[in-house]
């Protein structure tokens, strides 16, 4: 049955979607007509779905059945990688690193953001996942008008620029992708390996 589902869809194609501001608003939940297309596309054409978030958050936005309900799931940035439900791929931040390293990154990065002056901060500063570090000078639990007031702040200060270009040349080293995708963070990750 799968198998025939399989060879109706449209050979060579894949639609692959953003998650934030394309599937869903920015760390919303996905509406009930856009779960209803991307169900009606997939019986036609092989779907995949590529966030920054990890994979506990896109679930959140995308629902708990997130891996299965699409044929490909990268989160992470793609660090991370499922196929019809089943992990294929990680990337690991700590083992390329290794502890000392990324504590040292780690420390030079929230020394930087304590000596930040920006109109407010909050808390998550770092958040470690799989793959990558996602770093935000404001903090990652502020509310979101607080959110959309930094990323406007942002936008008039280049905080984030400012500190990916500091960072760059600190870590440079380390041979580090800096990536600056969503309101109030930038990722940090190993995507060069
Ligand atoms: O999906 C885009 C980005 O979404 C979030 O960014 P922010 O919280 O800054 O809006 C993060 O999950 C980030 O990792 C991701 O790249």
């Amino acid at each position: 049955m799968a198998a025939a589902a399989a060879a109706r869809k449209t050979a060579g194609v894949l639609a692959l979607f953003d998650v934030d501001g394309t599937l869903t608003a920015p760390r919303k939940e996905v509406t009930p007509e856009m779960l209803e297309f991307m169900k009606r596309l997939r019986e036609n054409v092989t779907v995949g779905v590529v966030g920054g978030s990890d994979l506990v958050k896109i679930s959140e936005q995308l629902g708990k059945s997130v891996i299965t309900d699409y044929d490909y799931v990268f989160s992470e940035n793609g660090l991370v990688a499922h196929k019809d439900g089943k992990l294929i791929g990680t990337q690991s931040l700590k083992t390329y690193l290794g502890d000392d390293q990324l504590k040292e990154f780690i420390n030079f990065t929230l020394h930087y953001i304590a000596d930040l002056d920006i109109p407010i901060k909050r808390g998550t500063f770092i958040e470690f996942r799989s793959g990558m570090i996602n770093v935000s000078p404001i903090g990652r639990n502020c509310s979101q008008e607080e959110r959309d007031d930094f990323e406007k702040y942002d936008k008039a200060h280049n905080v984030r620029p400012k500190m990916v270009s500091v960072l760059r040349e600190k870590f440079a080293h380390l041979n580090l992708t800096f990536s600056i995708g969503g309101q109030i963070s930038f990722d940090v990750s190993v995507l060069n390996s």
